[in-house]
C-alpha cells in the first residue's frame, strides 16, 4: 500500500459533506490503491455531529480508510494536507445581500488560505466547492503566501454534469456520448454551458441537436437555475450530485483519471487571460488533466457569439466580485 493522501474536507459534517467523505474514503476519488486519511474540519458547534459521522466511517471498515482528524482548528485540518476540499461556508441567510455573503465568506476563506499556506504539504492542491466558490478560492489563493495560485481550483463541475444530463436526454443517448462540455465563468446563474464546442457521439454537438431555440432558451435557463429547482424539489440544495461532481473534478485533476483522449471538462481555474478572460480571476474553463496534478486550459476553441456575450457577463460579475472582495486579497 502506498503513503496515505491526506485530504482536507471542511464542513464535513455538513449535507454535501456527509455525501463526500464516504466516497473519498471507498476510493472513489483516488482509485482502488490509495489509502486515504481524511482530515475533517468543522466549527466548534458541528464537532458533535463530525463525531457522528466518524463513527459511520468506522462503522463502514473502507480498507482505504488510514486515519481521521476531526477539529475546529484550521492549522491541524490542513496539517500535511495534498488535497484540500473546501465546502464549509455560511449559507446565504433570508434577506442577506450578496455583498454580506461575500465578505463573511470571505473572512473564513482569508484564514483557510493562511493556514492551508502555513500547514499544508508541499504538492498541496484546493478545490474549493463552498459559495460563492470561484472568489473564495481567489480568496484563498491570495492569503496562501508562497503556494502558487494554479493551486487553487473551484468547482464547476456540477454544472457540467447538469447539462450533460439534460443534453443526453433531449437526443435520447446515454449520458457517456456526451463529452467536450466546457463550463466557462462563475459558479452562479450565469455560467455558461459551451454546447458549440460540444461533442454527442463523436460529432459536433450542434449537428446532432439542431433546436437552437431550445439550446440558447430552455436549456441553458434549466442548467442555470437547476440549484434552485433541486432546492424547490427536495427542500434543501444539492448534495450527493455536488459530492459526486467533486469527486469528478479531482479525480480528473490529480486522483489518477486524465480526461480521455480528445476530451475536456470544465474546472475553474486561474485565468491566463486565454480567451480575453482577464488575469486576476478564477473562472471556469475547458482543461485537460494528467490526473496526476496538472492541468491545462485546452486553446483554440471559436466561441459563438451567443456563448461570447454570455461568458462576457459571468466575466463581469467575477470582476465585481472581485472588487467587492479587494480589501481580502
Ligand atoms: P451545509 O450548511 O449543509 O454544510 C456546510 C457545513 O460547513 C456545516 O456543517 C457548517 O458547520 C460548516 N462550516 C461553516 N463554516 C465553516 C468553517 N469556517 N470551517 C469549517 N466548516 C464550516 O451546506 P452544504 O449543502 O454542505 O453546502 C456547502 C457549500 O457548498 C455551500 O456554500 C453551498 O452554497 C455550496 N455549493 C456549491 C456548489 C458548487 O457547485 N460549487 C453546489 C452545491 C452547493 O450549493
Amino acid at each position: 500500500m502506498s503513503t496515505p493522501v491526506r485530504v482536507a474536507i471542511t464542513g464535513a459534517a455538513g449535507q454535501i459533506g456527509y455525501a463526500l467523505v464516504f466516497r473519498i474514503a471507498s476510493g472513489q476519488m483516488f482509485g482502488p490503491d490509495t489509502p486515504v486519511h481524511l482530515q475533517m474540519l468543522e466549527i466548534t458547534p458541528a464537532l458533535g455531529a463530525l463525531e457522528g459521522v466518524a463513527m459511520e466511517l468506522d462503522d463502514c471498515a473502507f480498507p482505504l480508510l488510514a486515519g481521521m482528524t476531526l477539529t475546529d482548528d484550521a492549522e491541524e485540518a490542513f496539517d500535511g494536507t495534498n488535497v484540500a476540499c473546501l465546502v464549509g461556508a455560511k449559507p446565504r441567510g433570508p434577506g442577506m445581500e450578496r455583498a454580506d455573503l461575500l465578505k463573511d465568506n470571505g473572512a473564513i476563506f482569508t484564514g483557510q488560505g493562511r493556514a492551508l499556506a502555513s500547514a499544508g504539504a508541499a504538492d498541496l492542491k484546493v478545490a474549493v466547492v463552498g459559495n460563492p466558490a470561484n472568489t473564495n478560492a481567489l480568496i484563498a489563493a491570495a492569503n496562501a503566501d508562497g503556494v502558487p495560485t494554479d493551486r487553487f481550483t473551484a468547482m464547476v463541475r456540477l454544472d457540467e454534469n447538469r447539462a450533460k444530463s439534460q443534453l443526453a436526454k433531449k437526443a435520447g443517448v446515454p449520458v457517456a456520448e456526451v463529452t467536450n462540455l466546457a463550463v466557462w465563468g462563475n459558479h452562479s446563474p450565469t455560467m455558461v454551458p459551451d454546447v458549440d464546442n460540444a461533442h454527442l457521439g463523436g460529432r459536433p454537438l450542434p449537428e446532432v441537436i439542431t433546436d437552437r431555440a431550445w439550446l440558447e432558451g430552455e436549456f441553458l435557463t434549466t442548467v442555470q437555475q437547476r440549484g434552485k429547482a433541486i432546492i424547490d424539489a427536495r427542500g434543501s440544495s444539492s448534495a450527493a450530485s455536488a459530492a459526486n461532481a467533486l469527486v469528478d473534478h479531482v479525480a480528473n485533476w490529480c486522483g489518477g483519471k486524465p480526461t480521455a483522449d480528445g476530451d475536456w471538462v470544465s474546472m475553474a481555474v486561474p485565468s491566463d487571460g486565454s480567451y480575453g478572460v482577464p488575469e486576476g480571476i478564477i473562472s471556469g474553463f475547458p482543461v485537460t488533466t494528467d490526473g496526476a496534478g496538472s492541468y491545462q486550459i485546452v486553446q483554440g476553441l471559436e466561441l459563438s457569439d451567443f456563448t461570447q456575450e454570455k461568458l462576457n457577463a459571468t466575466v463581469a460579475e467575477l470582476q465585481e466580485e472581485r472588487a467587492a472582495v479587494a480589501d481580502m486579497l
